[in-house]
């Protein structure tokens, strides 16, 4: 007798529809097509060390940063599939400066911001990377959507999640209904159910930051981590550091082991909020948590979520993770200590 598989992703997408009577079927049918994107840079990411992938186009992309070749390639899979998929209304994406249009009468009345490799410095050194996307409705009435359809709150969203292309190929997303997690088996070409219902650990001793910005930190950040690194009352070792550097590598470990990432604003760029981009990084990430039951959080303690877009490529400061040490975090970036 074969063994059981398992739920694919699309039999589980469908299951979800099936509870809202109301659903017409195009958000299982804008993942479904974005899920095949996905499987198509898994397989790319997969072989780039034997094809000729690796390494840079020698193309910038608008936040001034090298373009991998992958990046590229990652970038036209997810807008040529989406531009006709009859789903989306218009698209954001890490590697475009301006919004990106569908095809013209294969208007959707939903919105996909993208990062389409997230971690890509690392694509040369076979650390995972991954893909990250957050699905809004449009609010416009046009045909062609709007730049104010991609600017909303990610409280607003109707989905989000990862893929991570790392041991194995996963996805991670939500519909606002918990968080599931699927594994790729690339010997049928599916995803299959493998983690139900994740939940983030209230707190874990894991804490996830590029240390070596230490002498630009604010005292805020300086005072958070020197409290980490403290011996606990035992006179023992409390927290340890976990950062790859890869934000979908640091986020997945985060919630599935626990732990907090955070990535502030330093004063080597006072101009501007830390790295991480609001539309397709950290709101995405932040509903995830949300709904695996952590937090995601600024630097002022205001809830990602609720944190109102005004420009595409957006920075915001980010602390997500485990509910209890997001907390512990809050309290010392908003003076409480
Ligand atoms: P730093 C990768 O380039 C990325 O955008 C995220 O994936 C990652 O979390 C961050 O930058 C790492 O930045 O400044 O620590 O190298």
């Amino acid at each position: 007798m074969p063994k059981r598989k398992g739920i694919t992703v699309s039999r589980q997408i469908m299951d979800s529809q099936r509870s809202h009577p109301e659903a017409t079927g195009e958000l299982t049918g804008l993942l479904n097509d974005l899920i095949v994107a996905g499987k198509i840079i898994s397989s790319e990411v997969n072989m780039a060390g034997l094809a000729d992938i690796l390494g840079q186009s020698g193309q910038i992309n608008v936040q001034g940063e090298q373009v991998q070749k992958l990046d590229d390639f990652a970038n036209l899979t997810i807008k040529r599939r989406m531009e006709q998929c009859g789903y989306v209304c218009i698209m954001g994406s890490e590697e475009d400066e301006g919004t990106i249009p569908v095809l013209d009468g294969y208007e959707g009345k939903y919105t996909l911001a993208f990062d389409p490799l997230d971690g890509s410095s690392n694509i040369d050194v076979n650390v995972s990377i991954g893909t990250i996307f957050s699905i809004h409705r449009r609010k416009s009435h046009g045909k062609q959507g709007e730049l104010d359809d991609l600017l909303q709150k990610g409280r607003e969203q109707v989905a989000a999640g990862y893929i991570i292309y790392g041991s194995s190929t996963m996805l991670v997303y939500t519909v606002g209904e918990g968080v599931q997690g699927f594994t790729l088996d690339p010997s049928v070409g599916e995803f299959f159910l493998s983690h139900p219902d994740i939940k983030i650990p209230e707190r874990a001793k894991y804490y996830s930051i590029n240390e070596a910005y230490s002498r630009y930190w604010y005292d805020s950040t300086t005072a958070y981590i020197e409290h980490l690194k403290d011996l606990d009352e035992s006179g023992e070792r409390s927290y340890s550091l976990r950062y790859i550097g890869s934000l979908v590598a640091d986020f997945h470990r985060n919630l599935i082991n626990g732990g907090v990432f955070v990535y502030p604003r330093d004063r080597k760029s006072p101009d501007k909020p830390g790295k991480l981009r609001l539309l397709y990084e950290a709101a995405p990430l932040a509903f995830l948590v949300e709904q695996a039951g952590g937090r995601a959080i600024d630097d002022q303690g205001r809830n990602i979520l609720d944190v109102e877009p005004q420009d595409l490529h957006q920075r915001v400061p980010l602390i997500i993770g485990s509910k209890e040490e997001v907390n512990l975090a809050e309290r010392f970036f908003t003076g409480k200590v």
